[in-house]
């Protein structure tokens, strides 16, 4: 994107397309006034200047035909009190694909542009008024699909990780400037660099407990916010006929899934989602993995053990009321290596073999219910379950913290690293310029979070996630 053009106009329809209530078209730029007052017509007649935070009643007309377009009310914000930071219009308008579009027309033919996708954002951004994790909150609110979720982008929005960065920040900036100056009293004046090596340690001290630690603790954050933004991953896996489909009906509340007496009917993977404290889960049903499938089966088989690759835990269904077989134990050969969750099913059935011989074979720390897919109350207790281990539990640490998101975590982790190699360093007693170098390092990966250096190609895959009138 061409940045000169941040001194043009731009206007987009911000409401989805088509027939609603409302359409709204948004327009920033130093020509935001110029235009409004072409295509506007107060209801009074009178030729009244637009106020600024004001809505005006009115019509859209053609300038050319003094036609009436739509009765639209109308917002003009004078900068900086926007949201893009400059003059925005905002034209409250019908929707429709015909209005919309003749309206956007107009405005185009006023004088601005068509925004890119997410350039009143981009916008915001580049006049400052919001960093740049603080715009990627803007992308995970419209996209939160729970509550929890929404909470989250919320608070990033409002600048409680920027202020946390920049706190580390800060603290990396002293130590960098004491090594500064201890090079140069090291230099020019020994004793007092004994003092300077004293206030030293100091700042070191306060580098690891107010940065590294603080800062280890946020990637661990990581994979919760992953959950929250994204939503957990449930797979339900296990041999034919234990009644996967069964228990992913149950969960759903609906009959999603073909359930028959008969092994090998569900030959693809099925998924759906439900919500779970507040969370989105989504879950899939998968085909029984057997021994000697037919060619149906084996690519569906081989879909499930991609699924399981994916899934944040795995539910693995046994039939407690028939004897294990070798086909239990190549399920178990496919996830153990996963996080999993033994379920041994139609206990409502007299039990085939007893607990011991589960746990004996397929040892590990993994949690085991026996349910029924068929009792309600059964299905109940294991969303409990599965709520207060993988949803309740890692929520709360994630309330009071931050949660980076990947791109964030990456900076994290560089600095990190840079710190550590820093903290060998300067524990070693070499307060050279080494050390400064890595803090330097470190800082500027703080910095890429809330995008200080204006790297296009970032911005160009960040904004791009947005819609087009964000
Ligand atoms: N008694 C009893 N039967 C069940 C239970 N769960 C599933 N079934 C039955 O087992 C058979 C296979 O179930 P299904 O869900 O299709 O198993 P899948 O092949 O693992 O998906 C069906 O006849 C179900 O009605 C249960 O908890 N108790
Ligand atoms: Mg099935």
């Amino acid at each position: 994107m061409d940045f000169r053009l941040l001194q043009d106009t731009i206007c987009a329809i911000a409401t989805p397309i088509g027939e609603g209530g409302i359409g709204l078209i948004k327009i920033s730029g130093p020509d935001a006034l110029n235009v409004a007052t072409q295509l506007f017509r107060h209801r009074s007649g009178a030729d009244k200047t637009l106020e600024s935070h004001r809505l005006n009643y009115g019509w859209i007309i053609n300038p050319d035909t003094r036609e009436i377009v739509d009765e639209v009310l109308l917002a003009y914000m004078a900068a900086p009190g926007t949201y893009t930071r400059e003059d925005v219009v905002e034209i409250n308008c019908h929707s429709g694909y015909a209005v919309l579009d003749r309206i956007l027309r107009l405005v185009v033919a006023c004088g601005a542009r068509p925004a890119e996708p997410g350039e009143f954002t981009r916008r915001a951004f580049l006049n400052g008024r919001i960093d740049l994790s603080q715009a990627e909150a803007v992308i995970d609110i419209i996209r939160s699909r729970s509550e929890q979720a929404l909470l989250l982008a919320n608070r990033h929005l409002r600048g409680d990780f920027r202020s946390v960065i920049e706190s580390w920040r800060e603290t990396i900036l002293q130590v960098q400037s004491r090594i500064e100056a201890f090079i140069d009293f090291a230099e020019d004046i020994p004793e007092e660099a004994e003092q300077e090596e004293h206030a030293f340690r100091f700042l070191l001290d306060e580098l690891r407990r107010d940065v590294m630690l603080p800062l280890t603790e946020a990637l661990l954050r990581y994979g919760e916010g992953r959950m929250l933004r994204e939503g957990l991953t449930l797979v339900l896996v296990g041999k034919p006929n234990v009644g996967k489909s069964s228990t992913l009906n149950a969960l759903l509340g609906k009959d999603r899934a073909i359930v028959t007496a008969a092994p090998g009917t569900t030959r693809d993977v099925i998924e759906d989602s439900f919500l779970l404290s507040g969370v989105q889960v989504r879950v899939l049903d998968t085909a029984g993995i057997r021994n000697q499938p037919d060619e149906i089966e084996s690519c569906g088989i081989e879909r499930t053990l991609r699924s399981v690759g994916e899934a944040d835990v795995v539910l693995w269904l046994i039939d407690h009321s028939r004897p294990l077989t070798s086909e239990d134990h190549k399920v178990y050969d496919a996830v153990r290596g996963s996080r999993y969750v033994v379920l041994l099913n139609k206990s409502d059935l007299p039990p085939a073999f007893g607990l011991e011989k589960v746990h004996e074979k397929f040892a590990g720390p993994a949690p085991l219910l026996r349910i029924s897919a068929k009792a309600p109350s059964d299905i109940e207790r294991l969303k409990t379950f599965l709520a207060e281990t993988f949803v309740r539990k890692p929520l709360e640490r994630c309330r009071s913290e931050i949660v980076p998101n990947l791109r964030q975590k990456r900076c994290l982790e560089e600095a990190a690293a840079a710190l550590s190699r820093a903290e060998e360093l300067l524990d070693s007693g070499a307060y050279g310029e080494l050390a400064g170098f890595e803090l330097q390092t470190s800082r500027k990966q703080l910095e890429a979070i809330l995008g200080w250096e204006n790297d296009g190609d970032l911005l160009d895959r960040i904004f791009s996630q947005f819609c087009v009138g964000k």
